[in-house]
């Protein structure tokens, strides 16, 4: 009789047990961490904005499994970052971890990702050698080098020799420095002075100064988004463009979250980089006009594009490994997609887990009212030089 009873306890017990283990193994759990706050903020606004575009668009049940998305803010800051990696691995038992709006928070939370076998996507940093820190690591936004040796490219042939470079001091600065002066010496052009500026509440007045008396034809800029009306305010003010110095740079200082509200003094200043909100195909058309309709007019920029390519992946990923496998098959199944994206045509290259993509050269023009990155050459199908050094 006693021993019925205990049976019929320990019976009840696990049939309590098994429920919420039951429920959750039919939820897909998505942890997207972003500086959602402090400098980087704008970085983790358009990336949450669009991967709920994403799931808004493409419906919140895959492979029979509910997802679930779960943002945290790490104010940019990597022990932050690694800390709400680890919590949501071990406590929420996430299965993919994502987002990671500055190299210093993807690099540490690769081991994390690698010790626990959680694809780890990253959407917004793009120093290079991010993907090595982790076989776990897929990346949907770019990387520096990638933009970077395109306008090398292009400058010397459209008279521009001399470029002194201004980059902040970090991961995909110095990335973007080296690349884009080797491609530069290369193509016979010259980089006199090399600038780098402090990531955190950088002051550009005395680089500027000293690019002022250089002269060089353009200064080349690379700072991380958010950064570049910043930039490209004192650069005006200093009165860089009347004394004949041309600003170029990567895409980041044009941004399409800040450039509208930069002025006229923006116009004409050409950028290489993968992705415009006024690229002209009908995906991106529509990609725009529904982020704007869900965001208050808000106008999608590179990271938000990253983010909503970066859903693409995870949910195509959980479509075809059909939510078996763990890890491991979803990591799979991320490798070698190939898709449309509202950049243009878009790759996981299977070997190194980064993005193959094109690289649009743009000139900031005014239309239909409005201050847009206008593309007028492109590079197709460029695969991260930095991969190959
Ligand atoms: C990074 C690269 C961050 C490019 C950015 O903006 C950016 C990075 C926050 O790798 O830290 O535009």
């Amino acid at each position: 009789m006693k021993r019925r009873h205990l049976t019929a306890l320990a019976l009840a017990t696990s049939v309590l047990l098994a429920q919420p283990a039951l429920a959750q193994d039919n939820v897909f759990k998505i942890g997207l961490i972003l500086p959602m706050t402090g400098q980087q903020a704008t970085t983790g606004r358009q990336i949450e904005a669009a991967a709920k575009l994403w799931m808004a668009q493409n419906g919140d049940t895959v492979a029979g499994k509910k997802v679930q998305l779960i943002v945290k803010d790490d104010t940019s800051l990597p022990d932050v970052t690694r800390r709400l990696a680890q919590e949501l691995v071990v406590n929420d038992k996430v299965n993919v971890l994502a987002g990671f709006g500055i190299t210093p928070s993807a690099m540490a939370v690769g081991p994390i990702a690698t010790q626990s076998k959680t694809p780890m996507v990253v959407m917004a940093a793009a120093t290079s050698s991010i993907t090595e820190a982790s076989p776990y690591i897929v990346r949907t936004s770019f990387t520096l080098p990638q933009a970077s040796v395109a306008l090398a490219d292009w400058a010397p042939k459209n008279g521009i020799k001399r470029v002194v470079t201004l980059v902040s001091d970090y991961g995909p600065g110095i990335d973007a420095e080296r690349f884009f002066k080797d491609r530069m010496l290369f193509n016979g052009g010259q980089v006199p002075e090399s600038l780098r500026v402090p990531l955190r509440n950088p002051d550009f007045a005395p680089f500027l100064q000293k690019v002022r008396d250089l002269k060089p034809d353009a200064l080349f800029v690379f700072v991380p988004s958010g950064a570049g009306a910043a930039v490209m305010k004192q650069f005006l003010e200093r009165g860089m463009d009347k004394v004949g110095i041309k600003l170029i740079g990567t895409g980041d200082v044009t941004d399409d979250d800040q450039l509208n509200d930069m002025g006229d003094g923006a116009i004409g200043v050409v950028t290489s980089h993968h992705y415009s909100a006024y690229h002209p195909s009908a995906m991106n058309k529509k990609f725009v006009a529904e982020f704007g309709k869900a965001n208050k007019g808000m106008r999608p920029n590179f990271m938000a594009v990253g983010g909503y390519d970066g859903m693409r992946v995870i949910y195509e990923a959980l479509k075809v490994s059909k939510g078996q496998g763990g890890g491991d098959a979803l990591l799979a199944a991320m490798k070698g997609q190939i898709f449309e994206s509202p950049r243009g045509p878009m790759f996981i290259d299977a070997q190194t887990r980064d993005v193959v993509q094109n690289i649009y050269l743009r000139r900031v023009e005014r239309k239909e009212g409005q201050l847009h990155n206008v593309e007028f050459d492109v590079v197709k199908d460029v695969k991260d030089p930095g991969k190959a050094r």
